[in-house]
């Protein structure tokens, strides 16, 4: 199928396999407009990523790694100023503002598409443009959607080969009209005829645009992570979620894992983390040995796709394929699981590579090597380091590896029909306040927690260390709509089921973060999180016991299994007790985020809130 383009432009030669007459006459569209030199139309195949991989290594994009160490392997390095996510230059474009929220940049529609036409115009000119076609799901699934990615990044297309189900299979399933969300990227930097590319182009002007109303991603500037692989952020949360407010569906920013249980019955859970809590190593989570007969299985580490089944339960899929996780901190000893996802077919971004061409990030070993590159590409030894503080690793480098991979990989983690859901489960970074874990009395007070949830900073993330920041259900950066009108979605659902009969998953808050009067972490975590998850299991059963608080229930010292840990019932107080006057001051900052999202509150969240209050004076 072709389709005319100008004299001049790069011809369309749509594939024969390309049976989408709509699909062919955008692309030609956006090509008239980026006028790249060549349009390459991927097929997904082995052959195509290898060719792409070995053409970025002769540019200077990639390094191939050691193959005796790490096979398949490479290791890219972005330039310095593009390394992470640009929230503020994240757009949501409703047509009204209202419906982006108070925590959403927003621009109206027809002056954001004139600047982007503007940017737009010609940022192709001397590069190929690929129309990336890729599932978020598994092909075909009624809970999977589709979208096509026009790149002029090679480097997008072999991690969007890895991150989604990308390739020639998605037109089988779009056929000649099947729906799609249209993402368009560029790095923004064109090149003029003869002049020499660079090994990362970038544009310091960056723009990361979302119109939900005609579901729409356009980026420019950056060719980093959640910024140019737009089946993630983009799509998978900030779009899809205005596409599960309009359709009765759920898209989340959370794990999804499965439990099996000494019985041998399998159970699924999705929880919500903000970042550096610990969310992909908990989706990967090993028991401690000592806790016989259980098992967790991994189905997702950050998004889950959830939609009503008609009996009435919630079906999770994890709309990816891969994981785009952090590299620094990831060791042997702190995620096995995803060490050995790790071994091969892996593209590491911003590490550091070592002397025998492998690569090494901060908290992988307990020594560091004597000698490395640094991911600016200089020379880095512990020395320099002590001297000048430089990292090896930049602190959000990343691994972005095949699902398929990991040891602990859900046997249904690719099924169709998706996971049904048992137990939700928010958590922040508290180093006091919130408990180890409390059950939500109900669907709407599980909601306010949520609604509620905060986490202190860490060194990692930008701005001071250790202020809470609310991050309602985590999605504060990916809701692609009002925040308060999300509340009420999850509201409203819940009593939708609820009146369909079913039974509503549990909603657990968790917190693995209480510190002791000298800093220290009271909760040992990693696999002894375990302990708590096993819990709510049983209480799914209706067999776990607690005690009732303001706040809900949480286990007592004698409802947990401690077999195979010291931790005390002083420790367990220190981690679980519930200090009425911080709760007061907790409750107040409460208070100051429903003021900011004041518009369209859910009425049910503001009588929860007085309940509460009541409930901890008296
Ligand atoms: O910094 C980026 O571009 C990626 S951010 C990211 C990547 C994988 C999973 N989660 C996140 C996140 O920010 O939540
Ligand atoms: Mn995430």
């Amino acid at each position: 199928m072709n389709h005319p383009t100008m004299q001049g432009m790069a011809p369309v030669n749509a594939p024969a396999w390309v049976k989408h007459p709509k699909l062919v006459a955008w692309v030609a569209e956006i090509a008239a407009l980026t006028k790249p030199d060549n349009i390459y139309w991927c097929d997904g195949s082995q052959e195509e990523y290898d060719r792409l991989c070995e053409q970025m290594v002769a540019a200077g994009t990639m390094k191939r790694l050691n193959p005796a160490k790490r096979k398949n392997s490479f290791l890219a390095l972005s330039d310095p100023s593009d390394v992470a996510r640009v929230e503020d230059r994240t757009f949501i474009c409703s047509d009204k503002q209202e419906d982006a929220g108070p925590t959403n940049n927003w621009t109206a529609p027809a002056e954001m598409r004139q600047t982007l036409n503007g940017l737009f115009d010609g940022c192709m000119r001397g590069r190929t443009l690929y129309v990336v076609p890729f599932s978020m799901g598994p092909l075909g699934s009624p809970i999977a959607h589709i979208g096509v990615e026009l790149s002029d990044s090679p480097y997008v297309v072999v991690n969007m080969r890895i991150m989604t189900r990308m390739g020639r299979a998605v037109y089988d399933v779009l056929g000649n009209d099947g729906e799609f969300v249209p993402c368009v990227h560029t790095v923004g930097k064109p090149l003029a005829a003869g002049e020499k590319d660079v090994p990362w182009p970038c544009n310091p002007t960056k723009y990361i645009v979302h119109f939900p109303e005609t579901r729409e991603i356009w980026s420019f500037g950056s060719g980093y992570g959640g910024n140019a692989l737009l089946g993630k952020k983009c799509f998978a949360l900030r779009i899809a979620s205005t596409m599960g407010r309009d359709e009765g569906w759920l898209a989340e920013h959370m794990l999804i894992l499965g439990v099996t249980s000494p019985e041998g019955k399998q159970y699924h859970v999705a929880a919500a983390f903000p970042s550096a809590c610990g969310k992909t190593n908990f989706a990967m989570l090993i028991p401690p040995k000592t806790f016989e007969g259980w098992k967790v299985t991994t189905i997702g580490d950050d998004i889950a796709w959830i939609k009503p089944g008609k009996d009435g339960r919630l079906y999770a899929i994890n709309p990816e394929a891969g994981y785009f996780g952090v590299a620094p901190g990831t060791s042997e000893k702190t995620n096995y699981n995803a060490m050995a996802t790790l071994k091969e077919n892996v593209i590491f971004t911003n590490v550091a590579l070592t002397d025998d061409g492998d690569v090494w990030w901060e908290g992988m070993t307990k020594e560091a090597p004597a000698h490395l590159v640094d991911w600016q590409g200089k020379d880095w030894t512990p020395e320099i380091a002590k001297a000048t503080g430089a990292k090896a690793a930049h602190p959000n480098a990343r691994f972005t590896a095949p699902a398929s991979q990991c040891p602990s990989i859900d046997e249904n983690w690719d099924n169709p029909a998706g996971v049904p859901i048992d137990a939700f489960i928010f958590g922040g970074r508290r180093s006091t306040t919130v408990p180890l874990v409390t059950e939500a009395r109900n669907w709407t007070e599980g909601v306010y927690m949520a609604a509620t949830m905060g986490s202190e900073t860490t060194a990692a993330a930008a701005g001071q260390q250790g202020v809470v920041r609310r991050d309602p259900f985590a999605m504060l950066p990916f809701c692609g709509y009002n925040m308060s009108d999300y509340f009420g979605h999850w509201l409203e659902l819940g009593k939708k089921l609820e009146a369909s009969g079913a039974r509503l998953p549990k909603i657990y808050c968790v917190n693995w973060f209480r510190k002791d009067a000298d800093g220290n972490f009271v909760w040992p975590g990693f696999g002894e999180n375990m302990r708590v998850l096993s819990w709510m299991i049983d209480r799914v059963e209706g067999k776990g016991q607690g005690g009732e608080h303001v706040f809900g229930t949480t286990p007592r010292y004698e409802d947990l299994n401690w077999n195979g840990v010291e931790f005390s019932p002083a420790q367990f107080e220190q981690v679980t007790s519930i200090d009425r006057d911080a709760w007061q001051a907790e409750l107040a900052l409460h208070d100051a985020l429903f003021t900011q999202l004041n518009h369209r509150l859910p009425q049910a969240l503001a009588e929860t809130r007085m309940a509460l209050g009541k409930r901890l004076e008296g």
